[in-house]
């Protein structure tokens, strides 16, 4: 068998069409050989896949708004929301739901299409999901799609969420396993992992990725690349994260990683979840516009769009708009 296909039986793999190869599970080596590959190789086949399953120049937009910012007990490694760590970030409440509301109303004048609200807990409590469901109702009746970024879920939540009409969780699984404990010690994988199975048992699609550019090596990226790719379905949107560094964060000071490793991991995510949407996500505002036009190529197809992601900035609309003039890229 060809190493860069997936892992099939003989019997799976004369039944294979197109529309299969959601369910296929793949090795951590076989992701490793197709980073592995000569750059235009892996490029080229992210661009088939890419091409089959997508319109290659059209990108969806997503806005962020931190709805709770600051102060939380977890230690993730990389994240200047944690409250051990000094890194200048002010504590804010929550938001109240005007504030909300007119920063989607923005958002959806500015061409998103996707609101995503997160907030820098452990996990919400039942007063914090109550005033999360209106924000939902209120975001998703001005005609946007809605997501949440709001830490674990305890049984339940997801249902409350989900009945809200809740359409995307975000929930990141961050890294391989094996590097994981390096990062974070407050929540475990299989914690994560249970997250995100709540989110799927409540008929909610399941945005999960990972950061890449904390030290970790090739064969890590692969690790949680196939991570991704075996969840059963593989999520329907992937966002991966170059590091932002933030001073007094644990992974300041990290060496940051080549571009093009990056971009091998954008097409890596590509060729191994086809149909998901794979978000160029944290890190666009340290990225060349040709480092951000190579991702595209590899199979990118959505962006965080608006001057901020949670707490760090990101590329304005004016200079994203000019970026897909160029490109002949359109918004979906
Ligand atoms: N507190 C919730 C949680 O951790 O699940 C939700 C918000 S948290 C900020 C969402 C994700 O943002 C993290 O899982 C991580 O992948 C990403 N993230 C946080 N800080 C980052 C940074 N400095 N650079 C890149 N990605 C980052
Ligand atoms: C994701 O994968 N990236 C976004 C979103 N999900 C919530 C967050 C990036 C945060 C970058 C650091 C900050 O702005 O605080
Ligand atoms: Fe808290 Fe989320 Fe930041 Fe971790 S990533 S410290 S859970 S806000």
């Amino acid at each position: 068998m060809n190493q860069l296909t997936p892992n099939l039986s003989e019997e799976q793999s004369n039944s294979v069409t197109n529309t299969d190869v959601g369910s296929l599970r793949w090795n951590v080596f076989q992701i490793q050989s197709l980073l592995d590959l000569p750059f235009s190789d892996l490029i080229h086949r992210a661009q088939l896949t890419h091409r089959q399953y997508h319109d290659a120049n059209a990108v969806q937009l997503s806005t962020l708004i931190s709805v709770k910012t600051g102060g939380c007990p977890e230690d993730c490694g990389y994240c200047p929301q944690a409250a051990r760590y000094h890194t200048g970030v002010k504590n804010q409440d929550m938001l109240s739901l005007d504030e909300v509301v007119v920063s989607a109303q923005a958002a959806k004048k500015n061409g998103a299409s996707r609101f995503c609200m997160g907030a820098a807990w452990r996990g919400p409590k039942q007063r914090d999901i109550d005033k999360m469901t209106a924000m939902i109702r209120a975001v998703k009746s001005l005609g946007l799609e809605t997501c949440a970024t709001l830490g674990m879920l305890k049984p339940g939540q997801a249902e409350q969420l989900g009945q809200a009409g809740l359409d995307y969780y975000n929930h990141n699984l961050d890294t391989a396993p094996e590097f994981y404990d390096e990062i974070i010690s407050t929540r475990s994988y299989q914690d994560r992992l249970d997250t995100l199975k709540s989110v799927r048992d409540a008929g909610i699609n399941v945005c999960c990725g990972g950061i890449v550019g904390m030290g970790e090596s090739r064969h890590t990226r692969a690790g949680l690349i196939a991570q991704l790719a075996n969840l059963d379905p593989y999520p329907e949107s992937v966002p991966i994260n170059n590091l932002v560094q933030v001073e007094g964060t644990p992974l300041h000071g990290t060496s940051s990683i080549d571009p093009f490793e990056f971009v091998r991991t954008i097409a890596a995510a590509r060729i191994t979840m086809p149909k998901a949407v794979v978000r160029l996500s944290a890190g666009r505002q340290e990225m060349s516009e040709a480092v951000q036009a190579l991702c595209f190529l590899a199979g990118a197809n959505s962006i965080f769009y608006g001057e901020k992601l949670l707490t760090t900035d990101n590329p304005g609309m004016a200079r994203d708009s000019a970026l897909f003039e160029k490109l002949g890229l359109h918004s979906m």
